[in-house]
């Protein structure tokens, strides 16, 4: 087993309390201001803000640097267009057939539907892939290890990286997707975690009211 080289860790910057203090205060204040839209803008995005989030996205904590995910990146209208037909499949069961009651009077306040007009609208589409295992150069299978929090670390990142670009997404969770290896052409040992939809929001978006939990609901100090 390759041993790595430990190396001062030159990157770190320490901030003045004071600094510190704003730096955490303005982060939030700019999180704050994200919000799930559900209608985007046909807009193009320059392709190098999406490689340089998803790149941000890579630097996550993952588990033994085995970075299990796989980015794929839709561009192509064609591929759009198949992934709406299927996607609104099975959203259409789940809205009319599969969804529980109480999940339906849950998801009613934010006027979700089976309608995903966004997956063909929306310049970009990322199919984000966990790999349970990877494959090496000789097809050999070696081990990954806390792959779904690993993915989710890196898809929190990539949502964040790309709301500090200046754009929006929707975390859309089609159930079940495995049509998402299909339609993007992934291998078996990746399995699809969600699909994201990236862009300009519409002109005239609106959002739901909704209302973030308290920091005494969310945390405890103890
Ligand atoms: N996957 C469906 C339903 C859905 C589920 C939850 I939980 C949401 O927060 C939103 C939607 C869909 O994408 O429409």
């Amino acid at each position: 087993m390759k041993k790595y080289q430990f190396l001062p860790h030159s990157d770190y910057i320490e901030y003045p309390v004071e600094e510190m203090k704003d730096r955490a205060k303005s982060f939030y204040a700019d999180l704050k201001r994200r919000r799930t839209v559900r209608d985007f803008s046909t807009r193009s995005v320059p392709r190098e803000v999406i490689e340089n989030c998803i790149l941000a996205a890579g630097t996550a904590p993952n588990g033994a640097n085995k970075q299990p995910w796989h980015f794929a990146v839709v561009e192509s209208a064609d591929i759009k267009k198949k992934l709406r037909a299927a996607a609104e499949d099975e959203e259409h069961d789940f809205y009319h057939r599969r969804a529980p009651q109480d999940w339906l009077d849950d998801l009613e306040q934010f006027a979700t539907n089976e309608h995903k007009p966004f997956l063909e609208e929306a310049p970009y589409l990322i199919g984000i892939f966990s790999e349970s295992y990877a494959l090496d150069d000789s097809g050999n299978k070696e081990k990954n290890y806390y792959v779904k929090e690993s993915v989710g670390i890196a898809t929190g990142m990539l949502i964040t990286a790309l709301h500090n670009a200046g754009l929006a997404t929707l975390t859309h969770t089609p159930s079940p997707m495995g049509f998402l290896n299909e339609v993007m052409s992934r291998p078996e040992n990746e399995k699809p975690f969600l699909l994201l939809v990236v862009g300009y929001p519409a002109e005239g978006v609106e959002v739901p009211d909704i209302k973030k939990k308290s920091i005494n609901e969310i945390s405890s100090f103890i």
